[in-house]
């Protein structure tokens, strides 16, 4: 109810961190165009394997000096996984602790996203994109509430036998087709891309295994660095023909992993991947890390170390848009800002900060990586104080979702979002 809303509103205000000034505006008007890693961990770039970069296009992207890129970036999904990568990102809200927070409350809830912020604010044309079924994670239903104008999925794709692997059409040809729908977006346009070759479980035809499976013997682990290669290609070739046309002058991109693509059921397997001698289970946790990185031109980048995850992404964007950002409903803070909390939450109240982690009910010293077994009493209190924060954001947020509240919250300069205003269907002429 209402009052629900006045204290989720309390805890935001107190909470709350002053947005980067410097970076303040920066990419103004520019197009955003996001790119949805699937499954794609931080630990892929700069990975070799038989002497070959796995994915060279995405760690030029890391290291250029155009790039915004983050090094202690986590994702932070539960079982709604690529669903609630997409939640966050749209509206800085958590999933929920079980399912999808998208397919159980996307037809019905109100939402303040980042599609309608952008359209209402500075009058953005918004779409995604996607090579597999719209229906999918509800989202022919959800981003109409989210305020998405336009969502192409499969049925606005040639599709062949060929085309197709896993969940929809391999990334190569998901982009080249795509092409001819954004170069109809009036601009600026946010859009996003979503990927899907690189997902579980890791296959993708002859023609395109460019670069060697792992040798762990674990079946489930060795094809990902194939998958994830070919899905660095297709971004190389996106990138190459925006980059022909110019539109890479006017844009921003956004590029993201949205989970991991090895679970912690394979402990070994990633050990060996990444040459350690055991895999513990901090270990897996710090490989809950994806990329972040923002690119465009004359952006004055780096790799910054600060600790923050997927909630955060829609402030850290609104503010390089130098789209005012104060009285909305969301749970990140910007990650320029020198104020930002870099306590990451994972769905499960586990959280990792540049100090100590939780996981599980053991806690750690980040910088060692070993268990702290015996804390003293102002440790033991630190402790517990981060992980009731974590707890009561994620149960605030949860309670946004369930109990709808943003029906109740109107701030002044926002228009509720109609969403049988959009209509998805494919015109056949
Ligand atoms: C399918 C894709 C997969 O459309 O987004 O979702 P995931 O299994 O990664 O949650
Ligand atoms: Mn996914």
């Amino acid at each position: 109810n209402v009052s629900d809303l006045q204290s989720v509103k309390k805890y935001l205000k107190s909470n709350s961190v002053k947005p980067n000034a410097t970076y303040t505006g920066v990419a103004k008007g520019k197009n955003v165009l996001i790119i949805h890693l699937e499954s794609f961990q931080q630990f892929l770039i700069d990975y070799k394997w038989k002497g070959k970069a796995v994915t060279p296009n995405l760690n030029k992207l890391y290291h250029s000096k155009n790039s915004l890129s983050f090094a202690n970036f986590y994702n932070q999904v539960g079982q709604g996984k690529t669903s609630d990568a997409e939640m966050m990102l749209e509206n800085s809200l958590y999933g929920l602790q079980s399912g999808s927070a998208m397919s159980s409350y996307g037809t019905s809830n109100t939402f303040e996203s980042a599609p309608a912020i952008l359209k209402q604010k500075a009058n953005y044309t918004t779409a995604v994109m996607h090579g597999g079924a719209g229906s999918f994670w509800n989202r022919n239903n959800a981003y109409k509430q989210f305020g998405y104008q336009y969502f192409m999925p499969l049925s606005y794709y040639d599709n062949k036998p060929k085309y197709y692997i896993g969940y929809g059409l391999k990334d190569k040809i998901f982009f080249s087709q795509s092409i001819k729908y954004i170069e109809r977006l009036p601009q600026p346009f946010y859009l996003k891309l979503l990927t899907v070759t690189n997902h579980y479980p890791y296959e993708i035809d002859k023609k395109n295994q460019k670069i060697e499976r792992t040798d762990t013997g674990d079946e489930t682990v060795d094809g990902y660095v194939q998958t994830a290669h070919y899905l660095d290609q297709a971004v190389g070739e996106l990138l190459s023909w925006m980059k022909k046309t110019g539109l890479d002058q006017k844009t921003i991109l956004v590029l993201y992993g949205d989970h991991y693509g090895i679970s912690g059921n394979h402990h070994q397997a990633s050990a060996e991947l990444l040459k350690q001698a055991d895999f513990t289970n901090f270990d897996n946790l710090k490989f809950q890390r994806v990329p972040l990185i923002f690119n465009m031109r004359g952006l004055n980048g780096g790799i910054k170390k600060t600790y923050g995850g997927e909630i955060d992404v829609l402030p850290t964007l609104l503010n390089l848009l130098g789209i005012n950002n104060q009285d909305t409903i969301q749970f990140g803070h910007d990650l320029l800002s020198s104020a930002a909390p870099q306590i990451v939450a994972q769905r499960n109240g586990d959280f990792i900060t540049p100090k100590y982690a939780k996981v599980g009910g053991n806690y750690y010293n980040t910088k060692t990586g070993l268990e702290i077994e015996h804390p003293d009493k102002k440790l033991k209190a630190e402790l517990v104080g981060l992980s009731n924060k974590v707890t009561t954001q994620l149960s605030l947020s949860d309670r946004v979702i369930t109990g709808n509240l943003l029906r109740f919250y109107k701030p002044k300069w926002f228009k509720k979002v109609a969403p049988h205003k959009y209509d998805y269907n494919e015109k056949k002429s």
